[in-house]
């Protein structure tokens, strides 16, 4: 079916030159025999040549002089061809790999080696990434290792096969038929992660259910994690908190109660006795509706560290999420995560990871880093991301996310001083962490392509590029993907890397621009819902977020206001307090401002606003003739899905256009600007909308 291959489609070489460059490299290969890891590096080798260069290549078993390509762990590597090699192996770690080329007894030898045989594995997805960008291999000298230990896929499933925020059809999991019935998709899903360096998968929802944990469930995740192993990813569970009670049959799920203790240490060894290389539990506590031990009085500090002591002897890790906002505290939302945290830096027991979301309210299309990420230099803290498109357009909307990744990581904390970016805090290299981690929300599912829309695969693609160096750009990204994706014309490349490199900019235009945020339709989150304001939390309604009245609109964030910049290093604090230094991407995420007020371009706010909405529109439209363009470079199918697609795309722009500026009209009173298209229906009409059929809902929020 089409996409379903992903970026592993290896098309074959046209290029003449190229292609008998690639044939004389793979005349002979040496791969070294040995575990499933190796065999399914070989697997893999022989799908990509086969399909690349349209023929089998020749393997050997046993290393000979007519090798033209040796792939093999350093321990197999003979000592002569290592010192031609000339590589400190040091810097690899155990996931690193090397691919080069030399001159090996007057022949050209291609080598493929690394410290593990995780290394070979990735060295050979290395390998195939560079085949895939047509890059000559004669000279090659490549090495590379990930910046970040932990590189991890939540997915959001339910046991049901529902997906929160899911998008692409229900969860690949099929609790049924497993553990008898492996599916081909379980194999394909690895190989795909695999070749970004993805190594770890959450399979549940955070919102957790505890019957995860039952031997009847156990035994499933168990035959998954034989499927996952030779591809070097771990699995990890999403523990409730108040699982021994559910499941465990106590009267308490308190952190510091003895029985309690014991059963999760009972549980753990249980859940090893399975998968002897489990990798963990990652925990939603105490935040909308989840149990944790705050409901006995006690810490975030003594509920992880409790199931850390658990997973200690096993060599197990705790993700603890920082998503956290209480009905008790009725100070701004944006701060409290900090406020529950910051406190207990330091507390920590060695493994636990705090896992934070990029920004400090929850994945909008933009919003400034979170606070979190410069005031924690004793804890691994983990970096959480949303690859399901929940606030930017579900699977229907092409948005390039790792646009939104990589602003976020280059942000400055300035918590060491000037340079203190959020990828070193994430990489640990700021504060010499030992253990780190990048975790993104999937967005993938059973429908063919896995992700709903094509474009968004790129963003399942970006996030593990991101998450194995967090230095990368979004433009090297977008390339490699297009051109393992879709077609290695340079006018398609060009073209469509642009298109995809304005995209996300573009979803913040239409939606939520000049930093406005959390202005979505309640409960599913589809489309605009600024008006709505009679939800029973108050941060539950977008009116508290936009503030919009007679006067102005935005959120009041400095020392007059909530004081949330106070969060941030001085030096920043300096920079978001005054609107005038306060970068305009985020000018109504931390001032309230007058309808009059002038902006940098001389508009006023009312008038930018409308603008830059208008703006948004107008960019998706240009996508759509750049995509239409581009039509005879790909196949009629490929282009008219995602035609069908940009379209809806068009029209829901429109939509957020219209009906967030007849809102905000209702206070701003003026009318709108030259330029911007006036709205074909009421506002009235906009509320009246009701949408039983959006996806990915939570159940509770029917
Ligand atoms: C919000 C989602 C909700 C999740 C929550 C979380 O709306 O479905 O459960 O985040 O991250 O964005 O826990």
């Amino acid at each position: 079916p089409p996409g379903y291959d992903l970026w592993l489609g290896y098309s074959e070489i046209e290029e003449p030159a190229l292609l008998k460059e690639y044939q004389n490299t793979f005349k002979s290969i040496y791969f070294q025999n040995g575990n499933e890891m190796l065999h399914a590096a070989e697997r893999e080798l022989t799908t990509g040549i086969k399909k690349m260069l349209r023929k089998l290549p020749d393997f050997e078993k046993l290393r000979n002089s007519e090798n033209t390509v040796v792939i093999a762990k350093k321990s197999n590597l003979e000592s002569s061809l290592l010192k031609r090699l000339a590589f400190d192996f040091d810097q690899l770690g155990a996931d690193g790999f090397v691919i080069k080329t030399v001159l090996f007894e007057r022949k050209q030898v291609l080598i493929v080696t690394a410290n593990e045989d995780i290394g070979i594995l990735y060295g050979v997805f290395g390998l195939l990434n560079l085949m895939q960008q047509r890059e000559s291999l004669k000279h090659i000298m490549l090495s590379d290792a990930p910046k970040v230990n932990i590189r991890m896929l939540n997915h959001w499933d339910n046991l049901d096969r529902t997906v929160e925020r899911g998008y692409a059809g229900f969860s690949l999991w099929n609790w049924q038929k497993l553990p008898e019935y492996i599916d081909q998709r379980y194999i394909d899903y690895a190989r795909a992660n695999a070749s970004i360096g993805i190594n770890a998968v959450s399979l549940t929802n955070v919102n957790a259910n505890a019957l995860i944990l039952t031997p009847a469930y156990l035994e499933k995740v168990q035959a998954l994690a034989k499927v996952f192993r030779p591809y070097g990813i771990k699995i990890y569970l999403t523990a409730r908190f108040s699982a021994p009670i559910e499941i465990g049959g106590l009267e308490t799920a308190d952190p510091l109660d003895l029985n309690v203790q014991n059963w999760w240490h009972g549980k753990v060894k249980e859940i090893y006795d399975y998968i002897p290389d489990f990798g963990g539990f990652l925990v939603k506590a105490n935040s909308e509706g989840q149990p944790g031990p705050q409901n006995y009085g006690r810490s975030h500090v003594d509920g992880a560290n409790m199931m850390a002591m658990a997973l200690e002897p096993f060599g197990g890790n705790v993700i603890w999420r920082a998503f956290v906002y209480s009905e008790h505290d009725t100070s701004d939302r944006a701060k409290q995560a900090y406020t529950q945290f910051v406190p207990f830096d330091g507390k920590f027991r060695d493994n636990v990871l705090v896992q934070t979301k990029n920004g400090a309210i929850d994945f909008q299309p933009r919003e400034p880093f979170h606070p979190m990420f410069g005031a924690m230099p004793k804890t691994p803290l983990m970096m959480e991301f949303q690859i399901t498109q929940e606030y930017l357009g579900f699977s229907t909307h092409l948005v390039f996310l790792p646009k939104l990744f990589e602003e976020v990581l280059h942000s400055d904390t300035y918590s060491k001083g000037k340079g203190s970016t959020v990828a070193k805090v994430i990489a640990g290299s700021l504060n010499q962490k030992k253990l780190t981690g990048m975790a993104g929300v999937a967005n993938i599912g059973t429908d063919l392509n896995w992700t709903g829309h094509p474009f968004a695969q790129a963003n399942w693609y970006g996030f593990g590029r991101m998450a194995w160096d967090p230095y990368l750009d979004s433009e090297t990204i977008a390339n490699e993907w297009i051109k393992a994706t879709y077609s290695q014309n340079p006018n398609f490349i060009t073209a469509i890397k642009s298109m995809m490199l304005t995209s996300r900019e573009a979803v913040v235009n239409y939606m939520n621009p000049l930093g406005l945020h959390h202005i979505f339709d309640t409960g599913h989150h589809y489309g605009p819902g600024p008006w709505v304001s009679e939800l029973s939390r108050p941060e539950w309604n977008p009116v508290y977020y936009h503030k919009a009245d007679e006067k102005g609109i935005g959120f009041n964030r400095t020392p007059s206001g909530s004081d949330a910049t106070a969060q941030y290093a001085p030096e920043l604090a300096k920079i978001f307090n005054d609107p005038k230094t306060c970068p305009e991407e985020y000018l109504l995420w931390f001032h309230h401002l007058p309808w009059d007020y002038k902006l940098k371009n001389g508009h006023t706010l009312w008038d930018g606003l409308a603008l830059k909405y208008q703006q948004g529109v107008d960019q998706v439209k240009t996508m759509i003739v750049t995509w239409d363009d581009s039509k005879q470079y790909i196949t009629p199918e490929q282009h008219n899905e995602v035609r069908m697609l940009l379209q809806i795309q068009l029209r829901e722009a429109k939509w957020w256009r219209d009906a967030c500026l007849l809102y905000f009209q209702t206070f701003s009173k003026q009318a709108l600007p030259e330029g911007v298209n006036k709205p074909t229906k009421t506002l009235a009409y906009y509320k009246s909308l009701k949408f039983p059929f959006a996806p990915g809902i939570r159940p509770q929020w029917h």
